[in-house]
């Protein structure tokens, strides 16, 4: 593998993007498969891409290029498989000691295993043989309460359903989810604002924006659909406003792969109209900026705020009272900048506003996205034609989780009627959420660890205390399609339980299924895989489920087994517990599925006094650590995904656009920043961070010098996930602040 850095000078996607997913397909060994699995992705009689939660224009007729799309197809769908052999072959502790791209490139899991301690190797067990296993284990425990049920968001609808009943069945609402680490804060913050927690806009908003304004995405890597929609805004001359510590170039300029003008004359359109550089941490000081010049102009949607919103004098004198030098120290932007953007924003009569990690990971997170909804609610721009609150979620079915009922602080409204579907009592009481669930299982609270999908031991902060708390559980348990850390990292008693990928087809004795998921703006469609599973020996996530759950309460009333021969009967189920799902069978084969619908995009506001709120906050206090923190510069660290990876799936060691090459421990550093430490570019640094319960360090990070705010550095996850306090989390929302780590460099040893 060539290391290097190098400034990457052309536009994101074009042929760089075509060439790239080329490579990740044949790499896979499948090409032919791959290429015609891909065509099938998005497509009314296909599967949902499982690459990520933006919408398509209408899932129909023409192949929509993606390569974050591509990649994740053909990683679950390569030829190469991790069958008995390779766990006779290496012991647990050596496959512990290779990195995450190692043990993600050997390929599909194909049987369940289980942990043999007295070998230290995984040996093959039969799927009847685990469900007992877990269920004794579950049966066992003093309290429903010590197991914990987690969820990543791949799964979809139909299994997460079935998961929550389960746990709720078993009797506990402990279902901690990768939301909590991802746009908790987002559902938090609208909820109290506006009465939901989803995004207000649909695509066709995009169609209708005079103006977008995007806090802290990086689409071209992560979304990179959503550069499509962009370039179409950009090409009608709609004005498209960035903040962003870094100069990612999916904001700036972009060569459609799905246009062939474009392609062939090497044209490229400009995205971004502004791009502005807050300090990481500094969108709440911007917005309250540009909030301070609506009201000095008078740039307001009077009407609307008299007819639907509550707070506005409060917000107003806060804003007002808020001085320009405190404004411009917070976010690291000009007066004249903030001026600037907020030119832009009077002058549009329809915004949407977009938000990624850049906003939701840091301990102010829910203070910033109220904000950004007070910005938008102070000119109407709620539940009118092109404009609106977009989050832009992450997993392509972590919405629909949620909706389905995974979360650990269950509605009582919610509960109440599955409790009446399924003749059965849940419990009250709130659960834990993913940091919660990890200082159960390390005070030995938490005693079984069931992982539905993701990879616990890596995605989450605090990488030792959380590998502590996984070894501390008697039971482990992941149900997964790839190897990862966390089967390394486990309990006690482990298990791996292998299960179809979205790609696949899934034949139960009703015959062929498909599974239903929801994207980010609330469109819920079919997904039907059309691949032969990895493995014959492979389950589906549902009858994971049920196949568990009939095994663990053999007093239930709930017919599983049956539920899982036809998964229209899970949705008959659905229909009857979820709100919006009403006829979910007829509506879903519709092509393209359908809309849930969304009460504040209506004006329609489920708060606590039926009115849209208008909350005001304190600027953050970036004091706090800096008093105690002995020598040298403090810095604010934000972790950030490079091209080639997935979450904690790493599938190469490339960062086209930020032109980093062959490496994944790398620490972007300022100009100055390199200067006042006397350090320079190609170094290799150990960074500390400092909090209330002392240091924690992550040796070897190559400096590279970057566009990047001074006092502001950036690395990769789940790297420095060790380097994130347990207990540094967004107010409210409890959300790991991985983009704000105060941490300290110094010379590798
Ligand atoms: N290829 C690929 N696609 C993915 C994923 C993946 O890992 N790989 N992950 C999926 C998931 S689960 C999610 S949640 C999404 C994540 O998608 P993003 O939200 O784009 O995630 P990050 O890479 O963490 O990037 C955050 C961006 O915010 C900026 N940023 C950091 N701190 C601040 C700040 O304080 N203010 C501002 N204004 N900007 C800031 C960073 O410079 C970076 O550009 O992507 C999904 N799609
Ligand atoms: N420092 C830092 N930490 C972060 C973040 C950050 O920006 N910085 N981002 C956070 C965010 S936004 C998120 S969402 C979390 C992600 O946390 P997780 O969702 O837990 O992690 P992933 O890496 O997405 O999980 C990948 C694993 O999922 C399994 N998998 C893939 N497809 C399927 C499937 O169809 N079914 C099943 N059962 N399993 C499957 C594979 O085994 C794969 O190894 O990480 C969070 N952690
Ligand atoms: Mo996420």
């Amino acid at each position: 593998m060539t290391q290097r850095i190098k400034l990457y000078k052309q536009p994101a996607g074009g042929w760089g993007a075509l060439k790239s997913s080329l490579k990740h397909i044949s790499e896979q060994g499948i090409l032919q498969k791959g290429i015609a699995t891909l065509l099938h992705s998005n497509q009314p009689d296909g599967f949902d891409c499982p690459g990520c939660a933006w919408p398509d224009r209408n899932h129909h007729s023409t192949f929509e290029f993606c390569e974050n799309g591509v990649k994740a197809v053909a990683a679950e769908a390569t030829k190469r498989t991790v069958d008995t052999a390779f766990f006779e072959k290496y012991s647990v502790a050596w496959l512990a000691d290779q990195d995450d791209y190692f043990l993600e490139s050997q390929g599909r899991l194909t049987e369940p295993m289980v942990y043999d301690a007295a070998s230290d190797h995984y040996r093959p067990i039969a799927w009847d043989d685990a469900f007992a296993l877990v269920a004794r284990e579950l049966n066992a425990l003093d309290h429903p309460d010590q197991a914990l049920f987690y969820t990543s968001g791949r799964t979809s609808n139909e299994a997460a359903f079935l998961y929550q009943l389960f746990a709720r069945e078993f009797g506990t609402n402990n279902l901690p989810d990768c939301s909590n680490m991802c746009h908790e804060p987002s559902g938090v913050g609208m909820i109290e604002a506006i009465g939901v927690g989803k995004g207000t806009i649909t695509l066709d908003d995009f169609t209708q924006a005079e103006a977008i304004f995007i806090f802290g995405q990086n689409p071209g890597t992560n979304h990179p659909r959503m550069l499509g929609e962009l370039r179409a805004a950009a090409k009608r001359g709609c004005r498209i406003v960035v903040f962003n510590p870094l100069k990612e170039r999916g904001l700036e300029r972009f060569t459609d792969p799905q246009s062939p003008v474009e392609m062939l004359t090497g044209g490229a359109t400009e995205l971004a109209s502004l791009y502005f550089q807050p300090r990481i941490g500094g969108d709440l000081a911007v917005v309250k900026g540009i909030i301070k010049v609506l009201l000095e102009t008078d740039a307001l949607d009077r009407n609307f705020i008299a007819a639907h919103t509550d707070g506005f004098d409060t917000l107003r004198d806060e804003v007002l009272a808020e001085a320009w030098p405190a404004l411009e120290e917070s976010s690291g932007l000009t007066e004249a900048q903030i001026r600037e953007a907020a030119a832009v924003y009077a002058a549009s009569n329809a915004t949407i506003c977009t938000w990624g990690m850049g906003i939701t990971q840091h301990r102010h997170s829910v203070a910033t996205i109220q904000m950004i909804v007070n910005l938008l609610l102070l000119k109407g721009n709620i539940g009118k034609p092109g404009a609106g609150a977009c989050p832009v979620r992450g997993h392509s079915n972590v919405q629909g989780d949620r909706t389905m009922g995974i979360n650990e602080k269950p509605a009582a409204t919610f509960l109440d009627k599955l409790g009446a579907a399924f003749d059965f009592t849940p419990p009250r009481e709130h659960g834990h959420d993913v940091v919660g669930a990890i200082a159960a299982m390390l005070s030995g609270e938490g005693k079984v660890f069931f992982a539905m999908g993701g990879n616990f031991a890596t995605a989450t902060p605090d990488t030792e205390r959380t590998h502590q708390a996984l070894r501390n559980c008697r039971l482990t348990v992941h149900v997964t399609t790839k190897l990862n850390r966390s089967h390394l990292v486990h309990g006690e008693q482990a298990l791996i339980l292998p299960c179809l990928g979205r790609t696949e087809i899934d034949r139960q004795a009703g015959g062929v299924q498909g599974v239903t998921v929801e994207d980010s703006m609330s469109m819920v469609h079919i997904s039907t895989g059309m691949n032969a599973p990895a493995s014959a020996n492979l389950l589906s996530e549902p009858a994971i489920v049920a196949r568990l759950a009939a095994a663990t309460l053999p007093q239930s009333k709930t017919p599983w087994l049956w539920l899982v021969e036809d998964y229209d009967r899970i949705r008959d189920k659905i229909a009857e517990v979820v709100d919006g799902f009403a006829d979910f069978n007829a509506r879903v084969h519709v092509p393209g599925g359908f809309y849930l619908g969304n009460a504040a995009r209506e004006q329609r506001w489920r708060t606590a006094g039926a009115r849209a709120r208008l909350i005001s906050h304190p600027l953050p206090d970036r004091q706090r650590f800096e008093t105690k923190l002995g020598d040298g510069p403090l810095f604010n660290l934000m972790t950030v995904r490079s091209h080639d990876q997935y979450n904690t799936t790493v599938y190469g060691l490339d960062d086209r656009y930020r032109g980093v090459f062959g490496h994944r421990r790398v620490c972007f550093i300022n100009k100055q920043d390199l200067a006042r430490l006397g350090m320079q570019a190609g170094q290799w640094v150990d960074m500390t961070s400092l909090w209330d319960d002392g240091e924690r360090v992550a040796r070897r990070f190559l400096l590279v010098e970057y566009d990047i705010p001074e006092g502001c550095l950036a690395s990769y996850f789940p790297e420095t996930n060790s380097l994130v306090p347990l207990s540094n989390v967004a107010d409210k929302a409890r959300t790991p602040a991985s983009k704000s780590i105060p941490v300290r460099l110094s010379h590798a040893l």
